[in-house]
């Protein structure tokens, strides 16, 4: 076989990232490379889960009152092994899992960061066939390192977080993930069973021509947020509407086409649910935290959505992320 050495994997690329700092342990290489592993493990699942037994209803509901697939439920266990068997991580929090798990033991008390995420977002799209991902957030931890991690260290607000991604279980298999260095993304090469740079330094286009929302709620959305959506749907100033409208229902894939190609993805509170459906702490503040080191923005349609200061592990919050331009625009109407 000829091996091509153009190819970047995750590691060497981690590897390197970590030689223009000289003071690095390689800690965070570490958690990415377990994140990397449990994701390589859930990708099998999620690729198989048409043949097997593996769909349908676990049978349980989750903290949130709804229903759990039962992948959800493997990949929560396999991200939350990987990391609790790894060096790098003190513990998790995740949207399966009512509280956070620390794992106190002699190794992770040692381990400078904890870990929040989402094991299968969008699961409801597993029974038909629908991309769906995994969203992470990692925090260096505020307790002391050597004793056993606190509540603390994870209700952070999103401008603490040291590095954030996603995983794409869709057409191709992509890891993308960022730092303070920026956002590099990663499909996973399957004849070798590495992610690859494939997405290196991915940037944000200031303006685009997609919107994302569920129209189905549009009578429950505050009026601002009906004029903007009707904004789009008409010939504009800025972009030259009308916009293009896609949503899959299935965050990480909507969120990653807008990061790609330009776009604005929304998910505002309703009459009935004012903060919305989406989690700040493992689905908003990860995907703010990449956005914005690629060059857009993401609100709660007041303030920055990093800049939040969480008091529960599980809270909503409206959400509203993307390209620059399209954001300046959606913020001129919110604050009319
Ligand atoms: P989940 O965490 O239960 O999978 O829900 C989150 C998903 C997001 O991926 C998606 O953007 C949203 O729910 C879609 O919700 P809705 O069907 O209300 O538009
Ligand atoms: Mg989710």
């Amino acid at each position: 076989m000829v091996i091509n050495r153009k190819i970047q994997t995750l590691d060497e690329f981690t590897i390197q990232q970590l030689r223009n700092f000289p003071k690095a342990t390689g800690e965070l290489s570490n958690l990415l490379r377990d994140i990397g592993l449990a994701a390589k493990r859930v990708n099998v699942e999620v690729n198989k889960a048409g043949l097997v037994d593996i769909l349908g209803d676990y049978g349980s509901t989750n903290v949130q009152g709804e229903e759990v697939k039962k992948l959800d439920v493997f990949a929560n266990d396999q991200f939350m092994g990987v990391l609790r068997h790894g060096i790098s991580c003190a513990g998790i929090g995740s949207e399966e899992l009512e509280d956070v798990v620390i794992f106190d033991d002699e190794i992770s008390n040692q381990s400078k960061y904890v870990c929040l995420f989402d094991p299968l977002d969008g699961s409801s799209n597993i029974d038909v066939n629908v991309s769906i991902g995994t969203i992470f957030s990692i925090y260096r931890r505020v307790s002391e390192v050597g004793k056993p991690a606190t509540k603390e260290d994870f209700l952070q607000p999103g401008n603490k977080q040291v590095a954030a991604g996603y995983v794409i279980y869709g057409s191709s298999t992509m890891l993308v993930y960022a730092t303070k260095r920026g956002v590099n993304g990663f499909t996973l090469d399957p004849s070798i069973g590495e992610f690859t740079l494939s997405n290196p330094d991915m940037k944000c286009p200031d303006l685009g021509k997609i919107y994302s929302v569920n129209h189905g709620n549009f009578f429950q959305y505050d009026k601002r947020v009906q004029d903007y959506i009707d904004v789009c749907q008409r010939k504009n100033k800025t972009n030259g509407g009308p916009y293009t409208q896609r949503y899959i229902g299935s965050m990480v894939s909507d969120v990653h086409r807008n990061l790609v190609k330009g776009g604005i993805f929304m998910y505002p509170g309703t009459t009935d649910k004012p903060n919305g459906k989406l989690r700040l702490m493992y689905e908003c503040n990860p995907f703010a935290f990449i956005v914005e080191k690629a060059g857009g923005v993401a609100t709660d349609g007041k303030q920055r959505i990093l800049d939040i200061q969480p008091n529960a592990i599980h809270q909503r919050t409206p959400f509203f992320i993307g390209s620059k331009g399209m954001m300046d625009e959606l913020e001129s109407i919110l604050k009319s």
